[in-house]
């Protein structure tokens, strides 16, 4: 729903992780022989099917990014840096942008400070299949590590637009992303090692619909300055305002590098329309970002010992539940979170209701329902468990330990994806997406709680 306001962050404990990052990728690179070993002099096409970044580079990852740029392709970037799911969708809403320009996205990593900022960052091809992305969108797709080698300490000078200070209007003084300027910049830094100027957007890339008090742009005002007229024009109202913070230069916004401050309150009509039938965004991208094979088979077996499967059993179709409380509770303001939060027994009614949709429109009986929450409170899982409704106990599996502090999210995100049916929280973009998917991959019934009040999803 709302993006949480910057969390305080020690920029030491990040830049220590994102090293950690670096390292990690380096010995990755030792082991791994080199895929550039390639010689191809063809340009490429933005409809290539073959998923071969070579063709899109100069060759392997450079000290300084701009070295390993086409001059005969462009691009876009952004970065992200909120919940993980709201950084799907920033990511999402990149691509859409790129598809929308016919410009190649590079992708930065996903950054944990949500989670645990002592979690290295997290390479978005790792968990997105990124060739059939590519092969179901039209275009190729780079990733950061790709084009600047992440061992690089050489400070990139670039210019990018700011959207976050063009449409808040809640704020005094308005910065580029705000809040979280100060964070950003240093996680660019550390991650690109980038030191950006930035140039307000015009006024009228704000969406118009809806959306005064709610800080949206819209996806094609911001496309137009891909194109030299909307571009000049703005150039000529509008003079780079802020020197980069380590060189104290100032840049225009990059052309052959388009790149924006923030871009997940980005719509195309309505506010929050990741939620909405008609989402380009979605439609166009975020349901084509399938799960990597590696990440399918493991959120399976998590799946699988949740619900006692014998190994030889095929998976059963399953319903998965998303409550999510822990900050939410904040929302409650001055109802008690135990009447502001859906209570088991609501949640076990939008159950029935997925379990009876799912009987008469699809004839199957689906009897396990597997629970995944933000919740802590063990005296409420035990009630779950009363229920007979199962989950997967992360701490029994080890599952951090394994393969990081990422993973429960990621494994939770896989299993709401694949279930027949899915029940989640209102509000949610974790649940938004959920059930976005349950209904896009596998026809299947989804639900979402209202909640907030007592009675809040009396229907
Ligand atoms: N493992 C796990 N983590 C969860 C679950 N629900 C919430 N979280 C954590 O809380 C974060 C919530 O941020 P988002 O993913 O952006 O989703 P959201 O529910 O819209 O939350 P906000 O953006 O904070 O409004 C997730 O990324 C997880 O880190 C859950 O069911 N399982
Ligand atoms: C573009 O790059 C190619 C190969 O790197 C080079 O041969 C060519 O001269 C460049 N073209 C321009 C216009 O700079
Ligand atoms: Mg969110």
């Amino acid at each position: 729903m709302f993006l949480a306001k910057g969390r305080k962050q020690s920029l030491r404990t990040i830049c220590a992780a994102l090293t950690g990052a670096f390292l990690l990728g380096f010995v990755t690179l030792l082991l791994k022989p080199s895929s550039y070993t390639l010689d191809i002099q063809d340009a490429p096409s933005t409809h290539s099917t073959i998923f071969n970044s070579q063709l899109y580079v100069q060759g392997p990852p450079t000290q300084r990014f701009r070295d390993n740029l086409r001059n005969d392709t462009k691009y876009i970037t952004s970065w992200a840096s909120a919940g993980w799911t709201n950084d799907v969708i920033t990511y999402g809403n990149l691509i859409y942008l790129a598809l929308i320009t016919d410009r190649i996205p590079i992708i930065p990593k996903f950054l944990s400070h949500h989670i645990d900022p002592s979690a290295p960052p997290f390479v978005f091809g790792e968990i997105i299949d990124i060739p059939r992305l590519s092969q179901s969108i039209g275009i190729h797709l780079l990733q950061w590590h790709e084009v600047k080698d992440p061992e690089s300490q050489v400070l990139d000078d670039l210019g990018c637009w700011t959207v976050w200070e063009t449409v808040q209007h809640h704020i005094e003084i308005p910065e580029p992303r705000k809040n979280n300027f100060e964070h950003l910049s240093s996680v660019i830094k550390c991650m690109t090692i980038t030191d950006i100027s930035w140039t307000r957007t015009p006024a009228w890339v704000e969406l118009t619909s809806l959306s005064k008090q709610h800080n949206h742009a819209s996806f094609w005002s911001l496309a137009s300055l891909a194109f030299p007229e909307a571009r000049s024009n703005s150039l000529a109202l509008s003079p780079t305002n802020h020197l980069s913070l380590q060189h104290k230069v100032s840049l225009p916004p990059d052309d052959h590098l388009l790149c924006f401050d923030f871009l997940y309150y980005i719509s195309a009509h309505h506010t929050w329309e990741w939620e909405l039938d008609y989402s380009p965004a979605w439609r166009f991208v975020g349901q084509h970002m399938r799960w990597t094979a590696n990440m399918e088979t493991l959120a399976d077996a998590h799946a699988r010992r949740a619900m006692n499967v014998p190994v030889n059993d095929p998976t059963p179709p399953y319903i998965t539940i998303h409550i999510r409380h822990g900050d939410f509770r904040e929302q409650c303001e001055e109802v008690p979170v135990d009447q502001c939060f859906a209570s088991l027994p609501v949640i076990a009614r939008r159950v029935s209701e997925v379990q009876e949709e799912l009987r008469t429109r699809k004839g199957i009986q689906v009897t396990h329902i597997i629970m995944t929450s933000d919740e802590s409170d063990p005296e409420w899982w035990s009630e779950v468990r009363a229920l007979g409704w199962t989950w997967v106990d992360y701490a029994a599996e080890r599952t951090e330990e394994i393969y990081g502090k990422w993973h429960p999210v990621f494994i939770d995100a896989i299993i709401q994806s694949n279930g027949v049916g899915f029940v989640g929280t209102r509000g949610s973009t974790m649940s938004t997406l959920a059930s976005r998917r349950v209904e896009s991959w596998h026809g299947g019934a989804t639900r979402l709680i209202s909640w907030g009040s007592p009675g809040a999803d009396d229907h």
